[in-house]
């Protein structure tokens, strides 16, 4: 089956985020590969890769870089295909760095990006844009936020009075 979405990353030590949007991908049964490739170690690799990445079938691509994270910002200058930016966190500034490098794309070249570490917003973004042209995709999104959902109304089932004892100053 071939992949639909691409997943990069600049170091190994970014696969503890990264491998979030693969998990995620997973559940919904999108076809992805994983790749390492930096964008000032391994350059002519991630130009020949994104130049090519809508002929070998892929349909959005999601980067994932620390630091200067030029990465998903070169992605994006090598293809007309949807590239969705993950800051990943750094021992020195936060992912604050990468998180301003990604979104912070001068206008004409986009970079959707998500939150620090946030790999799985970008794979549930990557599902929604295939689910516009992929009905099995529309249905496994359809399913997670319907589970979603479920969680996400816990809290109703607290009383006033609860929730008022435990600080959190509910209003019913
Ligand atoms: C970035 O520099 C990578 O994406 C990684 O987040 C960071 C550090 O890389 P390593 O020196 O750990 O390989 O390019």
């Amino acid at each position: 089956m071939t992949a639909t979405v691409g997943i990069v990353m600049g170091s190994t030590t970014d696969l503890p985020v990264m491998e979030k949007a693969a998990r995620q991908l997973q559940e919904f049964g999108i076809p992805y590969t994983l790749d390492v490739m930096s964008a000032h170690r391994n350059a002519a690799k991630v130009s020949a890769w994104a130049s090519s990445a809508a002929d070998d079938g892929y349909r959005v691509l999601i980067a994932g870089a620390g630091r200067a994270a030029h990465l998903p910002g070169v992605v994006a200058a090598h293809t007309a295909l949807p590239v969705i930016g993950v800051p990943c966190l750094s021992d020195h500034l936060g992912g604050a760095d990468a998180l301003y490098s990604i979104v912070q794309m001068p206008p004409g070249v986009p970079v959707a990006t998500v939150g620090i570490d946030n790999a799985k917003n970008a794979a549930i973004l990557a599902a929604q844009i295939l689910a516009l042209s992929d009905a099995d995709v529309a249905r496994a999104l359809a399913d997670f936020r319907e589970a979603q959902s479920g969680k996400g109304m816990e809290h109703r089932e607290w009383s006033p009075d609860e929730a008022e004892s435990s600080g959190f100053g509910f209003q019913a």
